[in-house]
């Protein structure tokens, strides 16, 4: 008999096949997926598919314009090529109803990152025809990001488009990514472009039954985002992250179903002996003058609390936000998930229990720290909220550091947007710094999540006012027990807004961001999603 195949560093915990039972409860988690509409519908797939094709005709011609527009001959503009990549969700395939498609055009080296932003979207709007359904919508390129980006829909679908030139002269449709040597030459934005495509198709490669990942996968997403605790920028894993935590359990139970690997995936990585990084393959040496993840060699890898390091190289850490609070934060769910899985494998639960909604905003906290960020255009305020929210979790570790009154803090995954219309610039000034104003003028507060409108807003009174876009993150605050005193943040806060204003970009007239410490019961409206059950805390009073 051969021994079967290792896959990722360690062998195999068990090899065992699944019994009727785990074949059963695998059954009921993928109703339970379907009953919270984590797939789509054929239809719908298959409108993917449509656009995706759509894409790639025009990456083509695309291709073809700019070999033409610089004198190349028929023969080497014919074999040009170009070719559409995935990554994200979809080329991981656990994309929901609402999930984008994240795209990636790659072109032989006579095509620039300026040629792909001066041609590719007017063959974009050259889709849209007069009088008929517009086929391309909210058209965005935004050429000056960290990852230059054209963003849009098209078919209804919410497309991420990026870029990257290869030192090939063409690009054939059987073209791979893998070889890395193709990273030679690329400059930073053009390797970061590559990155996605080329982790989320080692991640396949490196998982035994790509179905079983995906469904477990699915779980696992809900399950985060059920307890706030997905997403990059907050400090907790974000999709890539989680993917290749579930990959991991994966390997080390090759014949299991997807149910199994979940209730496996709690017990191993909440006892998992961090900072040990997560792995799934040794990390490989390349071509490139760039830093592979590695604590030995930099000590600012060292302080990595949960290290779970991408497969492709260059290798890097994908979890290098997580901070000691949120760390505790993803335990603690860990845990108390491993507790819920037990019962639903034996039998004795279901499968309902693993995604109970957080209670962050109903229970958690007696105060809440919200950061509003405001600036007065729209432009500007995607720019500047962005910016606020990279600086929160520095935030919180500032908060944290006043430890005599401050426990812990916890920031919430997700901003919520408004658009206040204020009578004048003095008016708009003193909202956006937190400061009374006589009346409140109507607020079109827009829930980010439901695009449900939170009061109506006359059209006149929007011609007149002074709009103001306001982002506001929430920061869940618990004091030190027994704590009765007032609560002084006022050095963070001053350490905060100085990590904002020494943006480049910061302008104090358009620009401004203020932090308001609220009691539970003054929360607004938009944290509570009363249609799932929210109670807003009430106001106790002290008899
Ligand atoms: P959805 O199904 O789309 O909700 P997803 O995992 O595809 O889940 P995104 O489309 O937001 O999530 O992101 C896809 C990848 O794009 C994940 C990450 O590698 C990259 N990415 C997304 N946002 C950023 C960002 N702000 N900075 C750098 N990379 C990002
Ligand atoms: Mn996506
Ligand atoms: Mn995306």
């Amino acid at each position: 008999d051969q021994a079967p195949r290792q896959w990722g560093v360690t062998p195999a915990i068990s090899h065992s096949l699944p019994t009727d039972q785990e074949i059963k409860i695998n059954n009921d988690l993928i109703e339970e997926l379907k009953a919270m509409n984590s797939f789509e519908s054929a239809e719908e797939s298959q409108k993917r598919v449509d656009v995706l094709k759509r894409l790639q005709r025009i990456t083509e011609d695309f291709v073809k314009q700019v070999y033409t527009s610089k004198n190349q001959n028929e023969l080497a503009t014919n074999g040009a090529g170009g070719k559409v990549f995935t990554y994200g969700s979809y080329r991981l395939g656990v994309v929901g109803p609402g999930s984008d498609i994240d795209t990636l055009v790659v072109a032989p080296k006579l095509v620039t990152r300026e040629d792909f932003f001066k041609f590719y979207p007017p063959l974009l709007k050259a889709l849209n025809k007069p009088n008929e359904p517009q086929i391309i919508e909210e058209l965005a390129p935004v050429p000056d990001a960290f990852v230059p980006i054209i963003k849009f829909v098209m078919s209804g679908i919410s497309i991420d488009l990026i870029f990257c030139r290869l030192g090939v002269t063409q690009v054939p449709a059987d073209m791979s990514l893998e070889d890395k040597n193709l990273l030679r030459g690329l400059d930073e934005k053009e390797l970061r472009s590559l990155n996605g495509t080329r982790v989320t198709d080692e991640i396949l490669t490196l998982v035994p039954a790509p179905a079983v990942f995906k469904h477990a996968l699915r779980a696992i997403k809900i399950w985060a985002k059920c307890k706030a605790i997905y997403g990059n920028v907050y400090g907790f894993p974000g999709g890539v992250a989680w993917a290749m935590l579930v990959a991991r359990i994966c390997q080390l139970y090759p014949s299991a179903v997807s149910a199994v690997i979940v209730s496996k995936f709690f017990r191993i990585l909440g006892q998992w002996a961090w900072p040990q990084p997560v792995l799934l393959k040794p990390i490989e040496d390349g071509p490139l003058n760039v830093r592979v993840w590695n604590p030995r060699l930099y000590p600012s890898d060292k302080n990595h609390l949960m290290p779970i390091i991408t497969p492709a190289y260059p290798s890097m850490c994908s979890t290098h936000n997580i901070t000691p609070s949120t760390k505790a934060v993803i335990l603690g769910e860990m845990a108390k998930a491993a507790d819920i899985v037990d019962r639903i494998i034996t039998g004795k639960g279901s499968w309902k229990q693993l995604f109970d909604r957080h209670t962050f905003f109903t229970k958690d906290y007696k105060y809440y720290l919200a950061v509003n960020a405001s600036a007065k255009e729209q432009e500007a305020s995607v720019k500047w909220s962005g910016l606020v929210e990279s600086k929160l979790r520095h935030l919180v570790m500032k908060l944290e550091m006043c430890n005599d009154v401050i426990a812990s803090a916890r920031p919430y995954v997700k901003p919520f947007e408004q658009i206040q219309y204020c009578k004048n610039d003095e008016e708009a000034r003193k909202i956006a710094n937190g400061e009374r104003v006589e009346s409140d003028p109507p607020a079109e507060a827009t829930n980010a999540a439901t695009g449900e409108m939170a009061g109506e807003v006359s059209d006149q009174e929007k011609k007149d006012g002074v709009p103001l876009w306001i982002t506001t993150f929430y920061i869940g605050v618990e004091l030190v027990p027994g704590w009765t005193g007032a609560v002084n943040i006022t050095w963070p806060a001053r350490e905060f807004y100085q990590m904002c204003h020494s943006w480049e970009g910061y302008d104090e007239e358009v620009h401004c961001v203020k932090l308001d410490l609220k009691k539970s019961f003054n929360l607004p409206d938009e944290c509570f999603d009363f249609a799932k059950g929210d109670v807003k805390p009430a106001k106790t009073v002290v008899k």
